[in-house]
C-alpha cells in the first residue's frame, strides 16, 4: 500500500487520527474492565517469541501494573534463540519463564500476545482460553470465549498495537519499555517498510524519541557464535536459484530462528521474488519464505499448502513447521518434497536452476 492510496482514501487528514485515539481510548476501557480485581495475571507470548512478542509483552506487563497494581508473569515455549533476541531479554531486563513451569490454574487472568487461539504459533496448554488476545497476524480462527479480543491485522506489529494503549491514552512510559516497543515495531516491519499503517509510524515516532539509543544499538550488534557462520556457509552452498525463486538447505539448526535470519539475508539477491531457506531441528522442518510485494503475492497462503496446513503468515513473509512423522525420514528428503511443492506453488520454471554460489559439492581453495 503506497503512501499516496493512504491520503487519497483516508476523509480528511485529522479523521484517522481522532479515530485512532478514540480506538484506543475504548481499547484501554476494555482492558481494565476485564483485568480489573487480577491479583496474579500471566501474559502467554507466542512460541519461539520474537522481539515483537518480547517487546508488547513486557511493555504490556507495565501496562498492567500501572493499571491494576499486579505484575504480571510472562511464559513462553520454544525458544529464544537469535543473539538480538536474547540480548534484548538481557539488557532490557525482560524475565521470561518457561511455560511448563507455569501452573496456568493459579492465574486468574491471563493475556496471549502476538499470536492467537488456533495459530500454529500458539502453545497455549490445552483447554486455557485466554481472557486478552493481544495480536495484529491475519486469523482464520474465531476468538471464542476471549473476554477482549483486541486483534487487528492492519498493524504493522503488536508492539505498536501495546504502544497505541500507552501513547493514545497520554500514559507515560519509561525508557526500558519504549527501547523494548521500538525493537519490536522495527523488527517486525523492517524498519517500517512492510505491512504498515500510518499508526505505525505515529506509535514508532513516539517510542523511538523516548528509547535508549546506546542499548537499541548494543541489541542490534549483538555478536554471534561461530555457529551462525557455519549454518550461513551451509546455506550459501546448498542455495539453488530457480527462476525467480532461491531455495536452500541448512540442514540441522541449533534455533528455529536461522531460517528467517538466512532467509532475509538471501533475500537481497537482486532479481528474486520469493525465497525459501529450510533447515531441521528434532523431528521438525523448518522453513521461512519472502516474497515480494505485488499482485496475488501470499506467501502466507502458500506457507499453508507447502505444509498441509502447519505454516502461515504474511503476504511478504510466513513460516511453516512441519512434522517429519516418521523418524526414519531423512530430513534432506523431506526438505525436498517441500521444496518441489514450493516451487510448484509459487510457478518457478524448475528448468531455470542454478547453484547460487558453487554446486553443492563443490571443492573449493582459497588461493
Ligand atoms: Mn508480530
Amino acid at each position: 500500500m503506497s503512501d499516496d492510496s493512504q491520503t487519497l482514501t483516508s476523509p480528511a487528514p485529522g479523521a484517522g487520527a481522532d479515530r485512532d485515539q478514540q480506538e484506543a481510548v475504548a481499547n484501554l476501557r476494555r482492558l481494565i474492565d476485564v483485568a480489573r480485581g487480577s491479583r496474579k495475571p500471566l501474559i502467554h507470548l507466542q512460541h519461539n517469541p520474537d522481539p515483537d512478542a518480547l517487546g508488547s509483552a513486557a511493555a504490556l506487563q507495565a501496562l498492567l501494573q500501572r493499571l491494576i497494581g499486579a505484575e504480571a508473569t510472562l511464559a513462553y515455549t520454544g525458544r529464544v534463540g537469535r543473539v538480538e533476541n536474547r540480548a534484548m531479554l538481557r539488557h532490557l531486563n525482560i524475565k521470561i519463564k518457561p511455560a511448563y513451569k507455569i501452573d496456568y490454574d493459579e492465574h486468574d487472568l491471563i493475556l496471549l500476545v502476538d499470536t492467537h487461539p488456533g495459530a500454529g504459533t500458539c502453545r497455549l496448554p490445552e483447554g486455557v482460553v485466554p481472557d486478552v488476545v493481544v495480536d495484529h497476524h491475519p486469523s482464520v480462527h474465531e476468538m471464542e470465549g476471549v473476554a477482549f479480543p483486541y486483534y487487528d491485522p492492519d498493524f504493522g506489529s503488536t508492539s505498536t498495537m501495546v504502544g497505541a494503549l500507552f501513547v493514545e491514552n497520554g500514559i507515560p512510559m519509561d525508557r526500558r519499555v519504549a527501547t523494548a516497543l521500538t525493537y519490536g515495531i522495527r523488527t517486525d516491519t523492517m524498519d517500517l517498510s512492510r505491512g504498515t499503517s500510518p499508526v505505525d509510524e505515529k506509535i514508532f515516532r513516539e517510542v523511538y524519541g523516548a528509547s535508549d539509543k546506546q542499548i537499541l544499538s548494543r541489541i542490534e550488534r549483538a555478536r554471534v557464535p561461530q555457529e551462525y557462520f557455519v549454518t550461513l556457509e551451509r546455506g550459501l552452498r546448498h542455495a539453488q536459484v530457480t527462476d525467480f525463486a532461491l531455495t536452500t538447505w541448512l540442514g540441522e539448526i541449533g534455533h528455529s530462528d536461522s531460517v528467517a535470519e538466512i532467509a532475509d539475508l538471501l533475500f537481497r539477491l537482486e532479481g528474486l521474488r520469493w525465497v525459501m531457506v529450510s533447515g531441521f531441528s528434532g523431528n521438525t522442518l523448518f522453513c521461512s519464505l519472502r516474497a515480494l510485494a505485488g499482485k496475488d503475492i501470499r506467501a502466507g497462503k502458500v506457507a499453508r499448502e507447502i505444509s498441509d496446513g502447519h505454516g502461515g503468515g504474511h503476504d511478504t513473509f510466513a513460516a511453516a513447521q512441519v512434522p517429519m512423522a516418521d523418524p526414519d525420514q531423512d530430513p534432506f528428503e523431506a526438505y525436498n518434497a517441500v521444496r518441489e511443492r514450493f516451487l510448484k506453488a509459487v510457478r518457478a520454471k524448475k528448468s531455470l536452476t542454478r547453484p547460487l554460489t558453487v554446486p553443492p559439492d563443490a571443492r573449493t581453495t582459497l588461493s
